[in-house]
């Protein structure tokens, strides 16, 4: 495997910095939905070139492509949707698979018809996808064409337990967005460290859920009152970056973050690999949490649509959803993968959550354009202050 960028690559960094994660001109009209399938009969060059997540994939996942088709992967990661957006909109990527959340980018990219309709015939495992799964995406994506669930997951609240404990106290609940959004409790862990996701999503969502409000909200003041809670715990945070805290919270460097929930699980494994004595835990919030689910699609202007579709068959296998769950911690929607998930992780109801759990979750739905755009520029101006 070549790794064009084993971080997220400058130039994404120089996008995001340079405010490319507003929300980017809508395509004018959709284009087509009706083009060849992805698979060209003619034999390709034996080129793939991936953009994925950040952490999001099991170690072994792309070498054992590699080592069984002969195909050499180049694989780039981002870490938030803005970035693959950003990229997917300028055109020719280069990318054959990527990976975007499915609403409301998925849905967007479908209707601007961005992605090369899949060839059902070459995907061998699509049966094991959940029905249900495929069900929730083909509002936007009717006949499920375009676009493949791959992992789930939600969004909460990952904590080192010792220092949360010494400045809250042993009875202190450590299970609500109180702990990032209450300005009293927020000043008593800025010294440890406090991060929260570049996501506007899921970062609105969970200001929204701790106003007792719908994160799905529009036309109200929803952008007056999330812009207003974050003004108030602002000069505590110490950054927004949507992958930094894995790592700092494993090493002790932040003490709470708003995160992922299986990123927030790799950060309790790397500590207790690193055997620091940091302690990490995943929580989603008794007052709810934004759930949602990424997808693998081919960008219309792939150069190797045949050997993207290998991937996507190849991820669809049992054992390799399996090992990809096990080792990211996020949640599969393969219904053959699922009894080879490991049984801590299966069980784990922060990671695939009950009905009493789920019943606090909120899918995000795709705004209209004009309250979208509103809402990136208010969190644009929360996250730098003015
Ligand atoms: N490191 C992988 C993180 C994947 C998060 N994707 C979903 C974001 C939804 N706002």
């Amino acid at each position: 495997m070549t790794h064009r960028a084993l971080l997220v690559p400058a130039i994404a960094i120089a996008l995001a910095a340079c405010g490319r994660s507003e929300a980017p001109t809508p395509v004018a009209e959709p284009t087509t939905t009706s083009a060849a399938p992805a698979a060209a009969a003619a034999p390709e060059e034996k080129i793939l070139n991936v953009y994925n997540w950040s952490d999001y994939i099991a170690e072994d996942t792309i070498a054992r492509f590699e080592a069984e088709t002969g195909i050499d992967v180049s694989y780039d990661v981002y870490d938030t949707n803005e970035i693959l957006e950003a990229k997917l909109m300028t055109g020719n990527s280069g990318y054959d698979l990527v990976f975007p959340s499915a609403r409301p980018f998925a849905a967007r990219h479908v209707k601007s018809g961005l992605y090369a309709p899949l060839d059902k015939a070459q995907l061998t495992n699509y049966a094991n996808l959940d029905p249900a799964v495929l069900a929730g995406l083909a509002d936007f994506d009717p006949g499920n064409a375009h676009v493949v669930p791959y992992l789930w997951g939600t969004t909460g609240i990952g904590y080192n337990v010792a220092k949360l404990r010494e400045r809250l106290g042993a009875d202190a609940p450590l299970d609500s967005w109180s702990l990032l959004f209450d300005p009293a409790t927020a000043a008593k862990l800025a010294d440890c460290g406090i991060s929260v996701l570049d996501d506007e999503q899921d970062a609105f969502g969970a200001a929204l859920i701790h106003l007792g409000r719908d994160p799905n909200a529009n036309g109200g003041d929803e952008n007056d009152a999330v812009a207003k809670l974050y003004g108030a715990v602002r000069p505590h945070i110490r950054y927004f970056n949507s992958s930094k805290f894995i790592d700092d919270l494993a090493n002790g460097e932040i003490c709470i973050a708003m995160g992922y929930s299986g990123d927030v699980v790799q950060a309790r494994d790397r500590a207790e690999e690193a055997a620091n004595g940091v302690e990490i835990a995943y929580a989603i919030p008794k007052e709810g949490a934004m759930r949602w689910i990424d997808t693998a699609a081919i960008p219309a202007d792939a150069p190797h649509s045949g050997n993207a579709q290998r991937l996507i068959d190849f991820l669809l296998r049992p054992e390799v959803g399996a090992g990809i769950a096990n080792y990211v911690a996020y949640a599969t929607p393969n219904t053959k993968a699922l009894p080879l998930v490991e049984e801590a992780l299966r069980n784990d109801p922060n990671l695939y959550p009950p009905g009493e759990v789920a019943a606090k979750l909120v899918d995000p739905k795709t705004l209209p354009d004009d309250v979208q755009r509103a809402r990136v520029r208010t969190w644009t101006s929360i996250k730098t202050g003015h």
